[in-house]
C-alpha cells in the first residue's frame, strides 16, 4: 500500500541546487517542507552501489534524526561512452570544492581521448532516483531518467552541477540555459522534461495530494 505524504517532510539534501528543485516541485502540493541544511542534520555517507540504495541511506537517516518523513534524491549523470561513468559518482567527481566546470573537463577530456567527436558518440542521461522514508521505515521509492547529448563548450548558468553540458533531446538549450520551470517541463509546459521532474511525477502520484 502507497502512503501519503501529510504534515512536515524533511528534504534531505546538502546541495542548494537540488533543493531549490525539490522545493519548487512540491509547493504546489502544499506539502511543509523544511531543509536537512535548516534542521542542521550531518550528511550522510552514500555507500550504496546504486542511486535508489543511496537515495534510501539519505531518506532513512533523515528520517530517523528527526522523527518525520523525509525525502531524498539520488542522482548524476550516466555517459554512454564512459561505460556509464561517473554514474553514482557524480557528485565526487566534482572533488571537496564542488568544482563542476572541472568534472565536466574531465569527462570532455576522455570523450576526446576516446574519439567521441559526433552528437551520436556523446549520448548521456540524467537519472534521479527518490525515495521518501518514514521513521516507521515505510519506505516509497521512484526512479526516472532524461536523455540528451554532451556539448563542449559548456552553455548557460543556470541550473547546476553538470546542466551546462547537458542539451536534452528535442531542445536546442542545454539545461543550463533554461529556467527551472522550463528544466521542470511541467503541465502546462509538458509531462517533466528533467529527470528530477519525471521522477516527482510518479512520486505525485503515488504520494502526494493532486495540485
Ligand atoms: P545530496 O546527497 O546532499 O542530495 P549531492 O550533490 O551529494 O547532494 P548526489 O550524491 O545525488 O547529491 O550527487 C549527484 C550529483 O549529480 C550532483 O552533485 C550534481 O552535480 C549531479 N546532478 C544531479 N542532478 C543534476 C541536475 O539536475 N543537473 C545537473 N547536475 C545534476
Amino acid at each position: 500500500m502507497h502512503r501519503r505524504i501529510t504534515g512536515r517532510l524533511v528534504i534531505a539534501t546538502h546541495n542548494p541546487g537540488k533543493l531549490a528543485e525539490m522545493r519548487e516541485l512540491l509547493a504546489p502540493h502544499g506539502v511543509e517542507a523544511v531543509s536537512a541544511g535548516e534542521l542542521g542534520l550531518a550528511e550522510p555517507e552514500e555507500p550504496g552501489d546504486s542511486f535508489q540504495a543511496n537515495a534510501a541511506i539519505k531518506a532513512i537517516a533523515a528520517a530517523k534524526a528527526t522523527g518525520l518523513p523525509a525525502f531524498a534524491d539520488d542522482s548524476g549523470l550516466v555517459v554512454d561512452a564512459l561505460d556509464g561513468a561517473p554514474g553514482i559518482y557524480s557528485a565526487r567527481w566534482a572533488g571537496e570544492g564542488k568544482d563542476f566546470m572541472a568534472a565536466m573537463t574531465r569527462i570532455e577530456r576522455l570523450l576526446q581521448e576516446r574519439g567521441a567527436t559526433n552528437p551520436e558518440q556523446r549520448k548521456a542521461h540524467f537519472v534521479s532516483a527518490l525515495c521518501v522514508a518514514w521513521p516507521d521505515d515505510h519506505l516509497e521509492e521512484v526512479e526516472a531518467r532524461a536523455d540528451g547529448t554532451l556539448v563542449w563548450p559548456p552553455r548557460g548558468t543556470a541550473g547546476f552541477g553538470y546542466d551546462p553540458a547537458f542539451l536534452p533531446d528535442g531542445y536546442t538549450r542545454t539545461f543550463g540555459e533554461m529556467t527551472s520551470i522550463e528544466k521542470h517541463g511541467l503541465p502546462p509546459l509538458g509531462l517533466g522534461l528533467s529527470h528530477r521532474a519525471r521522477a516527482f511525477v510518479k512520486l505525485a502520484e503515488i504520494c502526494l495530494e493532486p495540485r
